[in-house]
Order: C-alpha cells, then structure tokens, then sequence
C-alpha cells in the first residue's frame, strides 16, 4: 500500500499551500475580528479555480477530485476556516448536488457559472424543529401548474445572504415523512426570497449564517433537482461528500494549531529554557502531530473511497468524527501552550479554538456521525 500522493497532487498541494498563506492567512483575522464576509478571498479562491473543483471540465470547472478537493480544502482551512467553509459548502453540497443528480439541461444551465464563481451557491436543510432530525422538515413546496409555490423558514444556511443559487429542502408531500420531501434549484434573485437574521456566533465570523425566509417563491418545474419526493436521500447522499469537506477543514484547523504550537515553543522561553524544550510541552506536541495525521489519514481514507466511486458514507463520517474532535482537542491544547497569551487575539490560536468548535457540530453533530457509523454494524 502507497501512502504517497501523485507527484499531480502534490503539486496541487503546493499550489493551493502558497495561495493559502500569500493570500488567504493576512485576511483572516481581519474578517474574524470585524465579522466581514470573505467575499474577497471566495473571489480569489474562484481565480485558483477552487469554486470548480467538483465540476467537470466539460463545464468549465477545474474536476480536481475527491483527493484533490480534499487536499486543497486542508490548506485553505489552514489559513482562514470562514473561506473554508464557504469553499466546501459550494463545491461539496451545491456543485455536487448538480453533477450528481441533476438533469444535462440543469448543469448547462448553472454549471458553468458555479464554476467560476459567477454564481455562489448554498444548501438549505435545516429549520428551527428539523436539526439532526433532518427528515422531519416542514417548509412546504405546493405545486401550481408546472411550477412549484415554496413557503417556509430555513435557519443555520451558510452565507444564504450572500449565494446565487441555493438547494433548498421542501416538503411535497404533508404526511410522506422523510420520503415526502423534494430538492429544488431556487435562485436568490427570484421574488419571495429573503434573508433574514445573521447569527451572531463564536466564531466562523467572515461566514454569514442566515435564516432564509421563502414567501411565494415560484419554482418552474424545471428546477427540481431528482424526483419529486426523493430529496431527502439527495440531502444525506450530499452531507456524505460534505462531511469529508468539514473534515478537511478540521485537519486544516489541527494542522495550523500544531504549527502555531512548535513555533511558540521554539520561541518562549521560562525558567532559562524553551517551552519546547520542557516534557509536558513536548507530550502535547507529540499527542497533537499524533491526532492530526490520524485525522488527516482518516479523510483521505473517505475522500480516495469517494474518487473511486466505491461506497464512502461510512468511512467519511469516521473521518469527520475524529477530525472534528481532534481539531477541538489540538486547539485547546495549542491555547494551553500559549498561556495567558493564548487566550488574547494577539496570536491565531484563540480564532482556531472558536472556529473548530463547529466542526463538532454542522453537517452532522458528533452523536449523528457516530449514529451512522454503529448502524452500518448492528443492521
Ligand atoms: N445517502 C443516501 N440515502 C440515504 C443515506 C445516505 N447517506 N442515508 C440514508 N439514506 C436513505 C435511506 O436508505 C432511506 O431510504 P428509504 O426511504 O428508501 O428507506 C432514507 O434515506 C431515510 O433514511 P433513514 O430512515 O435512515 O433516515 P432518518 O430520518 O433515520 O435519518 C440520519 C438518518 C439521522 C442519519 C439523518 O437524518 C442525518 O444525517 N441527520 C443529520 C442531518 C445533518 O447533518 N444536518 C446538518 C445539516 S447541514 S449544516
């Protein structure tokens, strides 16, 4: 077995690392700080060709793969996680959801502006009753004629205020449970959408999180994405590509912790010695190299399933299991070796600490990705 990446790949790598650092890093902060959408590193994403990274080239987009999307989301995540996120979201639940399940009208339609970005795009599941419990969704779509009418309130969409195109989870059929519910194309310029309340959260601060308000958006019937009634399986067939994405992002979140932690511990010093220099510092250096390639194995893993096209689901909900959770743990414990100074935004461990908080949470908690693991071994 070869653990080593193509010479393509690593150069992929490479590339996406000195974007990252030369263009992404210096902004990060800033658009923590101010809370200001990273519109400008999503632009500058979209010139690496980083919004067309599932799409093929036939479309306009760059087709990097499973690996490739996967190792480029670690380094953008390395640098500023709200751009990472924003990346992931696009390419892993919007992109995706058209190359896979959309119609050859559907991708030449949007594509090839997903592609360079002319066109954000965003996915809109959950509801303020319908987290975890994603099937039980009650934003309506009632059918008028060939269009559909959507009414309802999604909460939690990532940069909802700012996207062109959203997947947006309706509900088709009142008592259909989860297979009464049907995936549309809905484009934010049309009349009836509107976002509303921006969240005020620890942290991801240059990513909006919204609530959509959808009051008789009319949806032509050819913006259906699947078969009526069928998009519940769309929703979680997505969330398995997505949470390699949210899994590359904590890698990336790890990673940047462990780096910021060795070069601290180069530099302070206490008692006539570097902190590195001490055995409970390099205990934690040790545990934190240890989890994040772990973590990073474990992503590759899912991501090189997914290139395969061999079945995936399970291995990415490990992979983002244990990257979400090692992330947190690498980032509480790169603020211990800072100390006092770890605890200030004088140094980028306390935004890694606030940022990798979600990880555990969005696209699946924790105890959602550890239920889909144990029924893939008690059914
Ligand atoms: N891909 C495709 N189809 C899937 C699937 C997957 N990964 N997992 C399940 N399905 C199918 C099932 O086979 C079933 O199909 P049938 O109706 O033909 O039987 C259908 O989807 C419903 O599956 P199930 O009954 O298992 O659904 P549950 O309501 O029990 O939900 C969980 C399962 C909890 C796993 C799901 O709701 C989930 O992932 N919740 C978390 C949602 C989430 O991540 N929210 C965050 C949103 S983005 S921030």
């Amino acid at each position: 077995m070869n653990f080593d990446l193509t010479e393509e790949l690593q150069m992929l790598q490479e590339a996406a690392r000195d974007f990252a650092r030369g263009q992404l890093a210096p902004r990060a902060a800033q658009a923590d700080a101010e809370e200001s959408w990273v519109g400008e590193q999503v632009k500058l994403c979209a010139e690496m060709g980083f919004l067309g990274m599932a799409i093929p080239e036939a479309y306009g987009g760059s087709d990097l793969g499973a690996l490739g999307t996967s190792l480029v989301l670690m380094e953008i995540n390395k640098a500023c996680a709200s751009t990472g996120t924003t990346v992931s979201v696009h390419n892993s639940l919007t992109s995706e959801s058209l190359v896979r399940f959309g119609t050859d009208e559907q991708k030449q339609r949007y594509l090839p502006r997903l592609a360079t970005g002319e066109m954000l795009g965003a996915y809109a599941l959950s509801e303020a009753g319908s987290g975890s419990d994603a099937g039980s969704l009650v934003c309506k779509a009632t059918r008028d004629g060939d269009d559909w009418v959507l009414d309802g309130t999604k909460l939690w969409i990532s940069h909802g205020d700012q996207a062109d195109l959203v997947v947006v989870f309706a509900r088709t059929t009142p008592d259909g449970g989860s297979r009464g519910i049907t995936a549309f194309l809905v484009e934010t310029a049309w009349d009836g959408y509107k976002a509303g309340k921006k969240e005020r959260k620890m942290g991801l601060r240059g990513s909006p999180t919204v609530e959509l308000q959808l009051d008789h958006v009319r949806v032509p019937g050819a913006n259906v994405l699947g078969e009526v009634d069928q998009g519940f399986k769309i929703a979680l067939a997505l969330l398995d590509g997505g949470r390699i994405g949210i899994a590359s992002q904590a890698v990336g979140i790890a990673e940047a912790c462990l780096e910021a932690s060795v070069k601290y511990a180069g530099e302070r010093e206490q008692f006539g010695k570097t902190l590195g220099e001490f055995g409970a510092i390099q205990e934690k250096i040790a545990d934190m190299a240890t989890r994040v390639d772990s973590a990073r194995l474990l992503t590759l893993r899912a991501a090189a399933l997914k290139g395969q096209g061999r079945p995936y689901g399970r291995e990415a909900s490990m992979a983002k299991l244990e990257a979400s959770r090692n992330a947190n743990w690498c980032a509480k414990e790169a603020v211990q070796i800072h100390g006092g100074a770890g605890y200030t935004r004088e140094f980028p461990v306390e935004r890694y600490f606030r940022d990798a908080r979600v990880t555990e949470i969005y696209e699946g908690t924790t105890e959602i990705q550890k239920l889909v693991i144990a029924r893939t071994y008690l059914r």
